[in-house]
């Protein structure tokens, strides 16, 4: 019995269909149907339009919870509470996402 092959080709086989097939149906999706209204890409929001978003209670501060609606936002949260309130306010979550890669620079 020398067959190595035998069970991995059916099985490439198999994915290279499903792959084609799920490639041909994203396709139809897209031309098939059109939206009525050129809408090209909604706008990014804003941080400040973001800090609002985040904000479900609207009392102008993140606090542990609502972060946690962005994981991003979550994982950050300790370095961007500059003042450790518990709670980022609009200016620190503006510091936090205009600061980027580099939030607490050491002075030198
Ligand atoms: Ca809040």
């Amino acid at each position: 019995m020398r067959t190595p092959h035998r069970a991995s080709f059916p099985a490439l086989m198999a994915l290279t269909v499903l792959g084609f097939a799920g490639a041909v149906i994203a396709v139809d999706a897209t031309t098939g149907a059109p939206p009525a209204t050129a809408a090209p890409a909604p706008p990014a929001p804003t941080p400040s339009e973001r800090f609002k978003a985040l904000d479900v209670d609207g009392d102008a501060a993140l606090s542990r919870a609502e972060a946690d609606a962005s994981p991003a936002l979550r994982d950050r949260f300790d370095a961007a509470d500059s003042d450790g309130s518990g709670a980022l306010s609009e200016a620190e979550y503006l510091a936090l996402v205009s600061g980027g890669e580099t939030p607490m620079p050491k002075s030198r």
